[in-house]
């Protein structure tokens, strides 16, 4: 912690890459927590892929709309708002998060780039024409959900998040390496470093002369590129960085 504080004091510009991990301290399970995780009861090619949603639209559609009510039942935990109190303190900071659930964007955080999508946002199988989210049902239980027809295409509607196999966003991809490639600092929070291409941006961080500061109760695949590590959970290690930062700003 100590040498986390000292290698954030100086700098100019931080990016925030973060995963799972970071919202599971709101209750929000990971992917791949060997008990917990949501791949630990679900299987990826049944749910996370185009062609499970071209084989059944309904099982996947319905899959997305529970786990949104999920999340929106959610809370943000303190780490959460720690970063948002990080903004003040760092010149320039970003987050750059794998996460779907949009909770960095409901406590307020200014900049925040979405590498994997929204649950909070639809668009067509076609032609990825956006659909209205306030026209999609919202289910009280799990279960097979038919989904709604694109207004100017008739395609099915889908979540607006990025399967396996697909392209990440082009305007949040190259964001995100351009912030890594100029950041003095990154932390990386609650990922396990598993899932490419998102997996790259500490190496590249690193690669262009930052500071690379782990944040995660285990090690990862990101460790080993990791200048320090902070061994704990977000809740806990974001919240005590944040006020030993904030102690050392003092006069
Ligand atoms: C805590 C904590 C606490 C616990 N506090 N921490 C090169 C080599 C091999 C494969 C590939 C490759 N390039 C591409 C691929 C294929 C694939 C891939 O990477 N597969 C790997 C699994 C091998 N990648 C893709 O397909 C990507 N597309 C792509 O590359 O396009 C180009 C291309 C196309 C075709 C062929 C080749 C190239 C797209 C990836 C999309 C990922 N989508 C998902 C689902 C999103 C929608 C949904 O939510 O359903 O995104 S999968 C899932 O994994 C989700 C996550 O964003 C992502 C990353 O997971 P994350 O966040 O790291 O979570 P976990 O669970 O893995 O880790 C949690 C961590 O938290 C752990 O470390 C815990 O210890 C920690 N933790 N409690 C802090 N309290």
């Amino acid at each position: 912690m100590v040498q986390a504080v000292r290698a954030l004091r100086p700098a100019r510009c931080v990016v925030v890459a973060t995963g799972a991990g970071m919202s599971r301290d709101s209750g929000i399970p990971t992917f791949r927590d060997a008990l917990t995780g949501v791949w630990a009861h679900y299987d990826p090619d049944e749910l996370a892929t185009e062609a499970a949603f071209r084989r059944n639209p309904a099982r996947v559609f319905g899959w997305y709309l529970w786990r949104r009510r999920l999340v929106r039942a959610a809370v943000p935990h303190a780490g959460y708002h720690a970063l948002v109190a990080l903004e003040r303190i760092v010149p320039e900071l970003v987050v750059v998060t794998q996460n779907v659930d949009g909770l960095h964007r409901r406590v307020g955080q200014s900049r925040v780039v979405e590498l994997h999508g929204s649950l909070e946002r639809f668009s067509c199988l076609a032609a990825r024409h956006p659909f209205p989210p306030d026209q999609v049902a919202t289910p009280d239980a799990e279960g097979e959900c038919e989904p709604p027809r694109c207004h100017r295409c008739g395609a099915p509607v889908r979540p607006d998040v990025v399967w396996f196999g697909e392209m990440l966003p082009q305007e949040a991809t190259a964001a995100a390496w351009e912030w890594s490639t100029r950041c003095d600092a990154m932390l990386v929070v609650g990922t396990s470093g598993l899932v490419q291409p998102a997996a790259q941006l500490p190496l590249v961080a690193r690669g262009a002369g930052a500071v690379v500061i782990e944040v995660n109760p285990e090690p990862t695949e990101i460790s080993a590129a990791a200048h320090i590590t902070c061994r704990g959970p977000a809740g806990a290690v974001l919240p005590a960085l944040v006020a030993a930062l904030t102690e050392r700003e003092r006069p």
